[in-house]
């Protein structure tokens, strides 16, 4: 399929796949693409594997799903040769896992580090995708796959007089590769999302003193992380095939069974006990105890007061513990936290809660910030402030479909796909865990083998019909965006300002782009969308004079 093509007076590499990401989706893409014996390249704009693991090497950073479900499920040989040590690997952790992947599985040798793709024009004529880095180079593919992750672009928040900060300043995703000292520091931390919180329980014992400035309190439950004893990880190696299974087939794509039981069909009684037994239990027990938790306001307001009595249980000042508590919006509607001594953080008479609701911060001035009322001084100020998710690395990409279309322009009143895969418009562009698919409701390597799978089956699809490009019919993404417009409409997430629904970026088009409906659906619906030999769903070109 591929050759060197002279254009005008430059050669071009001619390629089959360009890979843009070296996360989760884009390792996989690039190991099951070079299986399938095509020319790849992959580009990751940081200088190794990892994508959001490469960047957030922030002091705590954690995932929130047991690493067990939260690893990739493709390879026999890294299942078997890899052994989790925690139940929630912390970053260096999982670092070290994705490059024993990444060495194991021989990815490197595909991909470009150090190098940002800048565009991505789909040129009509010659059938190809032209892609652009800030390296200078010039590439065409065939396909041209965004592995860009939704949560890879993070935002400073709308504070003046970030740049004359004097101190120590970090963003917690773009955080340096050194270690980073706060002994006897005066710290700042803007932010208490899951960030924010898994930064403030680790610098706050170690800080000469922590203000922690909120906007919104988040709910946090205790993660209660363990070592994993060797028969345990033992069991689960024998049992992977069969883990995966049920990963697939639950809403969330993990390995916690769902519940179908609705809040009110217990009585009060057994209802506590149930909610006890959650926040013992740890993790992400809670949002699995009800069936209705998302769509029932009262249910869902009723496990929201549970875990408020719980802050109040822990915080000693009820003042702080007051302001700890989230009130204004459901429970599970921001994304749940886990924490290891959150709130315990806030009993130290070192640590200082600034409620920027009654204490607004002005600016950010050269010796700390500036709030309604004081100038409070800081040696350092570490930002939290969450991403442009969903959307922010397409469009940070200048990307052009048929007719010099662009996604933004596209993508002006809301961001519009189909199955979060593919765009009207948008020939042989592919995305994994795009907008308008389950991405952040479930377990993203799950969503991201799932997408890849699908984008090399209509690859495979157009090499044995002999097509040249293919995209979704209008029709088609109009339908899916129904599908997901009326699904959201019922869903609780809808009622938090979060970076869900875009509230989080200054003049974003506002809205849920997501699919509610949990990852067994979305998988049927990429698996009917494809029925039919793609004939109901999708358009085909086949010209081969034209490649
Ligand atoms: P989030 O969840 O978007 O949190 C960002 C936090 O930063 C949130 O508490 C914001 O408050 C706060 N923020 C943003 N701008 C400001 C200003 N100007 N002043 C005060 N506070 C501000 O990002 P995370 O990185 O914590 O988590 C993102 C995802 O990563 C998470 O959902 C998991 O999937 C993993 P606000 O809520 O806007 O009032």
């Amino acid at each position: 399929m591929s050759s060197e093509k002279t254009t005008q007076s430059n050669t071009v590499r001619r390629l089959d796949v360009v890979v843009v990401g070296a996360g989760f989706g884009g390792m996989y893409a690039v190991y099951k693409f070079n299986q399938m014996g095509l020319k790849i390249q992959g580009f990751e704009a940081g200088s190794n594997v990892g994508g959001v693991w490469f960047w957030n090497r922030y002091p705590g950073a954690r995932v929130d799903l047991p690493s067990i479900d939260y690893s990739f499920g493709f390879s026999h040989e890294v299942e078997q040769e890899w052994t989790w040590s925690e139940q929630f690997a912390a970053q260096p952790e999982l670092l070290q896992y994705i490059n024993f992947v990444a060495d194991r599985l021989d990815l490197r040798r595909h991909i470009q580090f150090n190098t940002r793709v800048t565009s991505a024009e789909w040129n009509e004529q010659r059938q190809v995708w032209v892609v652009k880095t800030d390296q200078g180079e010039v590439l065409e593919a065939t396909y041209c796959v965004m592995a860009t992750g939704p949560l890879s672009i993070p935002r400073d928040p709308d504070i003046p007089g970030i740049g004359s900060f004097k101190g120590e300043l970090y963003r917690a995703a773009r955080w340096p590769h050194q270690p980073v000292s706060y002994a006897g520091k005066r710290v700042g931390v803007i932010g208490t999302g899951s960030t924010g919180i898994q930064i403030i329980q680790e610098v706050g014992p170690q800080s000469g003193e922590l203000f922690v400035f909120q906007r919104t309190p988040s709910f946090t439950m205790p993660m209660r992380n363990v070592k994993l004893e060797a028969n345990y990880v033992a069991e689960v190696k024998r049992n992977y095939a069969g883990l995966r299974e049920i990963a697939r087939n639950s809403p969330a794509g993990g390995n916690r069974p769902a519940s179908t039981r609705a809040f009110f069909s217990v009585t009060p009684e057994q209802r506590l006990s149930l909610m006890e037994d959650a926040w013992k239990q740890g993790g992400l027990a809670m949002l699995g105890t009800f069936a209705d938790l998302m769509v029932n306001e009262e249910a869902n307001e009723h496990v929201a007061n549970f875990v408020r009595g719980k802050i109040g249980d822990v915080v000693k000042d009820p003042v702080t513990a007051e302001k700890l508590k989230p009130k204004g919006y459901p429970i599970f509607a921001r994304r749940p936290c886990l924490d290891t001594s959150y709130y315990e953080t806030f009993n130290l008479p070192t640590v200082h809660l600034v409620d920027c609701n009654e204490e607004e911060i002005l600016e950010i001035t050269p010796k700390g910030i500036r709030t309604k009322n004081r100038e409070i001084e800081l040696d350092m100020l570490i930002l939290a402030t969450g991403y442009d998710g969903l959307t922010g690395a397409m469009l940070a990409v200048d990307v052009k479909g048929r007719n010099g279309l662009k996604v933004s322009q596209k993508w002006a009143e809301g961001a519009s796909s189909y199955l979060g895969l593919m765009m009207a418009g948008f020939p042989n562009l592919f995305m994994t865990t795009g907008p308008n698919g389950p991405a952040a409701l479930a377990n993203i390597i799950r969503i991201s083998e799932n997408d890849v799978d699908w984008i090399a089956s209509a690859i495979e699809h157009m090499a044995k019909n002999k097509q040249t490009a293919m995209e979704p019919t209008s029709q088609a993404e109009e339908g899916w965006m129904t599908v997901v417009a009326t699904l959201s409409k019922r869903s609780l997430l809808n009622k938090a300002k979060t970076w869900y629904l875009g509230a989080n970026v200054k003049d974003k088009p506002q809205g849920l782009t997501m699919f509610v409906g949990g990852f067994p659906k979305y998988r049927e619906y990429c698996g009917l969308a494809t029925q039919d030999n793609y004939k109901a769903n999708f358009k085909f070109e086949a010209d081969a004079a034209r490649v």
